[in-house]
């Protein structure tokens, strides 16, 4: 999973980038292009680790890249170069942030939202403009259906960005959808928008907005103070709990924004335990057994016989592998079972 901080210039992105990577501002960070990985806290890898006392844990992982500034006009003066947009594309997804620290209203931080956007789209419409002209270049080709179909889709996104629609908001068949993939426009990334606040408001907006969920244009959006929880991220944790208190943080930035991504990206954890190695692996909700394999090795997938398949639920009621058996619990499933959150998992695979 890789996620990318972007945003207007001066709008919280390297502090924000450095809050939920636990960096020192004091290690002096180079501005703008740096990449952290990030472990997701998972308390039931925690408790699997406590239990099997494996050699190795490993959590999920994001890689969290920091990125220059954009805003309104940077596709057009080459501000946003062919570097910077190929990060971009190669992104799974954006955390956007806003600057609210300088008393912005709500009106200006939705016209930069806005311009970043309608960026966003015009990049998508020079990409698709210019696949469409090379198809055609091509020689017109009217025999070979699959390209003859690829134009056809083609235009037809051409009109939705021309009227400055993102891609994301497009009704897509599935055989569509898979052939827009691969483009990985720019304005089809899910997007999490992070409105970064001052230290005096935060207290305020946190209780004002607590248990709501806010959308900008179907996009998620959290409040954070980026200064606060950068200094909050590097503390003692006797510290923590004090200064997190006086501020009203009931959560950490890393912990709220971790889960938004995987809200968001639509992800969950399957768990794999043993003496070697306790471990989660995300994954898409909805896959199955056999795909679900390919996140630890493609091997297992192809060769994939049976999974064998406990609820972290049941492990924990019952107190251990063994246990579940003896309840019945402990299930053999098939290629096609629909993993669930917090399965603890073990592929059985042929030879
Ligand atoms: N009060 C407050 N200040 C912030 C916040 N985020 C960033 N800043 C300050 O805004 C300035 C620019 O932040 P920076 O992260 O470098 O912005 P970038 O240009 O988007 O990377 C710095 O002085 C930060 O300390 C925030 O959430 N609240
Ligand atoms: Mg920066």
């Amino acid at each position: 999973m890789y996620i990318s901080v972007i945003g207007p210039a001066r709008s919280g992105k390297t502090t924000l980038f450095q809050a939920l990577g636990g960096i020192e501002s004091a290690r002096g960070f180079s501005d703008g292009d740096n990449i952290i990985a990030i472990d997701v806290p998972d308390s039931r890898v925690d408790e699997m680790t406590r239990i099997f006392k494996p050699k190795k844990t490993t959590y999920a992982r994001i890689e969290l890249a920091d990125t220059v500034a954009i805003g309104e006009g940077n596709i057009k003066d080459s501000t946003i170069n062919a570097k910077t947009l190929q990060k971009m594309r190669s992104s799974d997804a954006f955390i956007l942030t806003l600057n609210n620290f300088e008393g912005a209203a709500r009106a200006d931080l939705e016209r930069e939202f806005l311009g970043i956007i309608n960026e966003f789209i015009l990049a998508d419409m020079i990409q698709i403009e210019a696949r469409i002209e090379r198809i055609k270049k091509q020689g017109g080709k009217k025999d070979n259906t699959a390209l003859q179909q690829e134009i056809e889709l083609l235009e037809h996104l051409l009109v939705h960005v021309g009227e400055g629609k993102a891609i994301k908001d497009l009704e897509l068949s599935p055989n569509d959808e898979k052939a827009v993939r691969g483009f990985r426009f720019l304005s089809q990334k899910p997007m999490m928008i992070a409105i970064s606040c001052a230290e005096d408001a935060i207290a305020g907006i946190s209780q004002e907005n607590e248990g709501k969920s806010e959308h900008l244009e179907g996009y998620p959006v959290l409040y954070v103070c980026a200064t606060l929880e950068q200094e909050l991220a590097v503390m003692a944790d006797d510290e923590r709990a004090a200064f997190m208190a006086e501020f009203n943080v009931k959560e950490s930035i890393r912990g709220r924004m971790i889960s938004l991504a995987f809200d968001t990206l639509g992800l969950i954890s399957f768990l794999t335990v043993g003496d070697d190695e306790c471990r989660a692996w995300p994954v898409r909700k909805g896959v199955n057994a056999q795909e679900a394999a390919a996140a630890i090795h493609t091997d297992l997938s192809a060769r994939f016989i049976r999974a064998e398949v406990v609820s972290y639920a049941d492990f924990m009621k019952h107190g251990g592998m063994n246990e579940c058996k003896k309840a019945g619990v402990w299930r053999l499933e098939g290629k096609t079972y629909i993993v669930q959150d917090g399965d603890i998992m073990s592929i059985r695979a042929g030879a």
